[in-house]
């Protein structure tokens, strides 16, 4: 297969180091058989998240040293509200230290008791805070999301039809904005088309109903439409980028995943009575509108995080690489959901560990198994993540897909990195029989995924 070399040589290095098998076990063993618990220096290849683990560039370091750090008024902020709107558009640009807190700014102010927000799907964050200020989320995604088999070049996109009917049904009034997440993590990285967004829009207009866009990866979402959509192949991505965002609202960003940053976020919007509300609560909670919990420094990193996050070659190593490590996998025969999307390969736990019932969570004993066999730490999107109880009825309920979700940094593992990781999937495919379900034995109530523990059935 054709892969890119990097378009990037290393200046830096950290090392990192490779345990036992022992040392494993009893790490494991320690941290209730969740990697969220074991610590980072006894990971070798570290799949946990996409999320804030990217390698800077040398100008984004260079413009740490430029950091302001006045509390009113940083020649940080005045950049990056500049570098962020050269890209989304929108008129109010609010920093935030992280895309949560976006959200939780968003939803706190305009949810009330029994709204919806329809998503694609939402990502665990964004639904954890609609339901935690009393309102229903709702994912609408397009039915080949669900079918880990079907090549769709835009899985992601969000089904008019469903749409429709959930408007008739609740009422407009009830729906308070309508999201998009671009690419859809919790479908595998999977792209939005264009061609959908344009039609949602028209939709929503209808309806009267603002669009937002959960903008996290939307350079790879971009890259894919160059890629895949007629009619783009001749436009730039900040082109593509300028028209997607000219179809809403506003958005929510974490800028740890296209922000090409360690830490930040915004809320971008053109309505200035909903800005002005999120910039009280967001001085009550983030600090002051030109920081908004963020150094004047971390502010000049994301401004150029954003810009270099548009470049081609840049963005074709990205896909390439994730994509050659699908590719070694499937050519191994392991199970992963196809086709592969733009920050991860995810695993087919159902079909990898075909013995273990979804009650016991497979996606979690393969992740555990991972680590012990490898010292690779990925993380389960599945029954752990999504598994809850039917709040009517309680029963158990189960997530469509069961997923195990190798996020890849940006900028950070070399080919050679993927070579490994693909050689210690294999391996443990061939011994897929030899691996036990898991059973809890804590749970928060939000988010449990993070804190659970568990032991061996
Ligand atoms: N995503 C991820 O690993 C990091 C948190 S879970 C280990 O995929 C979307 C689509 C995300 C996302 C975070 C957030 C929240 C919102 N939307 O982590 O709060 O993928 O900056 O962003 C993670 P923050």
């Amino acid at each position: 297969m054709f892969f890119p070399s990097e378009p990037f040589r290393i200046k830096v290095v950290e090392p990192i180091r490779r345990t036992t098998r022992e040392e494993r076990e009893k790490l494991i063993k320690e941290a209730g058989l969740n990697v969220f618990n074991v610590p980072a220096e006894a990971i070798y290849v570290d799949l946990l998240t996409d999320s804030g683990t990217s390698a800077m560039s040398d100008n984004q370091w260079a413009g740490l040293m430029l950091g302001d750090e006045s509390y009113a008024g940083s020649k940080n902020y005045y950049h990056f509200e500049e570098s962020v709107r050269d890209i989304f558009g929108f008129t109010h640009i609010i920093p935030t230290h992280q895309g949560r807190v976006a959200e939780n700014l968003l939803f706190s102010t305009i949810l009330e008791k029994g709204m919806i927000v329809p998503n694609n799907i939402h990502f665990d964050t964004t639904r954890a805070n609609v339901e935690y200020n009393k309102g229903l989320a709702l994912d609408l995604v397009i039915d080949e999301a669900y079918d880990p088999h079907i090549f769709h070049p835009f899985k992601g996109n969000m089904d008019l039809h469903k749409l429709e009917q959930t408007i008739q049904q609740h009422g407009v009034h009830r729906i308070p904005l309508v999201f998009i997440t671009i690419t859809n993590n919790s479908g595998g990285g999977q792209p939005v088309s264009l061609q959908n967004i344009r039609e949602t829009r028209q939709l929503l207009d209808r309806h009267g109903i603002p669009l937002f866009f959960d903008a996290c990866r939307f350079a790879e979402n971009c890259y894919f439409i160059k890629e895949r959509e007629e009619g783009y192949r001749d436009k730039s991505i900040k082109e593509i980028a300028r028209e997607i965002f000219s179809y809403g609202d506003g958005c929510t960003m974490s800028a740890k995943k296209d922000g090409l940053v360690n830490i930040g976020g915004f809320i971008g919007m053109n309505n200035d009575e909903l800005a002005d509300k999120i910039t009280t609560r967001l001085i009550l909670i983030e600090g002051f509108p030109t920081y908004g919990g963020l150094a004047g420094r971390d502010l000049e990193a994301i401004a150029r995080g954003l810009q270099e996050v548009l470049n081609e070659d840049y963005l074709h190593f990205r896909i390439s690489q994730v994509r050659h490590l699908g590719q070694m996998l499937e050519d191994e025969g392991v199970p992963i959901l196809k086709p592969v999307g733009g920050h991860a390969i995810y695993l087919n736990a159902k079909e990898f560990l075909p013995h273990i019932s979804q009650r016991q969570f497979p996606g979690q004993a393969l992740t555990v198994a991972l680590y012990r066999e490898a010292g690779i730490r990925a993380v389960e999107i599945g029954g752990l993540m999504f598994g809850h109880k039917d709040p009517h009825t309680g029963e158990d309920v189960w997530p469509e897909l069961e997923m195990v979700r190798l996020a890849i940094p940006r900028r950070v593992y070399t080919t050679q990195h993927m070579v490994y990781v693909a050689e210690s999937i294999a391996k443990l495919y061939k011994e897929r029989e030899k691996i036990r379900g898991l059973r809890l034995v804590y749970q928060a109530p939000v988010l449990r995924h993070f804190t659970a523990r568990l032991e061996e059935v």
